[in-house]
């Protein structure tokens, strides 16, 4: 705690600066932007509170759990033209899903952050409501159950889950439930950019440019065809909450129903990127293929092409001559998006990697490590995607 003091200081000369929002799977906040709504998706800020050490105590008030970004007079508690009213992501219970938020190279105020689903779908649908803006008291009750239901970085078999090196062992934040950024004040990979150790503009923010900070989280057992995932970072630097929501489904697993050809596979998708299936909930024959559309947010220069490269044929087997190109018909500045789809053998599992193709046909792949994929199983005509963002 030798650093409280110094960071105390620095709240009143810092204040104003930016910060963070979840970007994978897409926040309400995160189409706001892209819609042209927002124009600074990390401001959405709840301050002063006491976010520190005791990362529950500050109450939500109007900002809610999902934000509300006052520069903009924007509340994200409720559906909006750009947001709220369909899905971004369908989820079987039990997936390990890679989720990502962005901090501003401005504002990386450290701290820890942490991922919930509330299991109470009446508490829910009071956010999922056109038109309807939740209480205050509505919005607390929510916060409280997003709490209950927290998805613990230790859920996830392997992940590493460290204590904040500014957190005391006799303090509140001592917690490995909790996700944290390393340590504030760190002289290489400080606070929360140290947790990818990402370049500068892997991600978009609106002041100083972004880092990726991806993590895993696990997906309870828990049915919906249209819920929230909200995510909660507490700044250490600063007295500030960042709250968030995305809207997403959740098809249940082992729920026991009559299935009668269908062999039920048990072992979920798990992948290093993030990965969404939806299917029709009607009559089931298994699908033996599924067409897996692989997304990748990387800028990219005029000449310079996003190819897929990876461990099977498909993906032509590591040579990168016969590496599948994507396509930028969806490209924008804003949303600098690369794109394809491919057919693949449910419960295939590999390797692969995106790869920059210059014009004169220089080779730049992502760094390491190699992400993986299981094509998950579904009912026939069942999609899958995966999204990446370059790295
Ligand atoms: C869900 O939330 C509502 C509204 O707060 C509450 O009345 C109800 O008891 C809750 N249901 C469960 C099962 O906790
Ligand atoms: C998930 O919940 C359902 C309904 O409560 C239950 O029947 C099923 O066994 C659960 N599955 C797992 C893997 O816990
Ligand atoms: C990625 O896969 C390639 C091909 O199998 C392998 O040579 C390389 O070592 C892998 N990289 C990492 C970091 O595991
Ligand atoms: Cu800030």
């Amino acid at each position: 705690m030798k650093l409280k003091s110094f960071a105390i200081i620095l709240n009143l000369v810092t204040w104003a600066n930016a910060h963070g929002y979840l970007t994978i799977p897409s926040s309400r906040t995160r189409l706001g932007f892209e819609a042209g709504i927002d124009t600074c998706p990390e401001c959405s800020i709840l301050e002063p509170v006491t976010a520190w050490p005791d990362l529950e105590e500050a109450q939500v008030g109007r900002s809610g759990p999902c934000g509300y970004n006052s520069r903009v007079s924007v509340d994200y508690n409720q559906p909006g033209d750009y947001w709220g009213n369909s899905v971004v992501a369908t989820y079987t219970a039990g997936d390990i899903v890679e989720v990502q938020w962005c901090v501003d190279n401005n504002g990386d105020h450290g701290g820890m952050f942490t991922y919930g689903i509330c299991q109470n779908q009446t508490l829910v649908d009071l956010f999922l409501t056109p038109g309807y803006l939740p209480t205050n008291e509505e919005k607390q009750a929510a916060e409280d159950c997003f709490l209950d239901g927290e998805l613990k970085c230790t859920d996830v078999d392997g992940q590493k889950c460290g204590y904040n090196p500014d957190c005391a062992s006799d303090e509140a934040c001592y917690r490995n439930d909790w996700f944290t950024c390393n340590e504030f004040s760190a002289s290489s990979n400080r606070g929360c950019q140290g947790v990818d150790g990402a370049a500068l503009n892997s991600c978009t923010t609106t002041i100083a440019g972004g880092y990726t900070v991806t993590k895993k989280i696990k997906i309870p057992n828990y049915s919906s065809d249209h819920t929230l995932l909200r995510f909660r970072w507490n700044s250490y630097q600063t007295a500030q909450v960042y709250l968030h929501c995305a809207d997403i489904a959740i098809s249940g697993s082992g729920s026991g129903t009559t299935s009668s050809s269908t062999t039920k596979s048990t072992t979920s998708a798990t992948s290093k990127t993030s990965t969404t299936t939806s299917q029709s909930t009607t009559t089931c024959t298994a699908a033996t293929s599924l067409a897996v559309t692989f997304t990748e947010l990387v800028t990219t220069t005029y000449g310079e092409n996003v190819y897929i490269s990876g461990s099977i044929s498909q993906l032509g087997s590591w040579d990168t001559s016969s590496a599948i190109a994507l396509s930028a018909d969806s490209y924008t500045t804003s949303n600098p998006l690369w794109k394809t789809t491919l057919n693949l053998p449910v419960g295939t599992t590999f390797e692969y990697k995106f790869i920059k193709k210059e014009t004169d046909g220089t080779v730049v792949w992502e760094s390491d490590p190699n992400r993986s994929y299981t094509v998950p199983s579904g009912c026939s005509g069942a999609t899958a995607t995966a999204t990446a963002t370059w790295r």
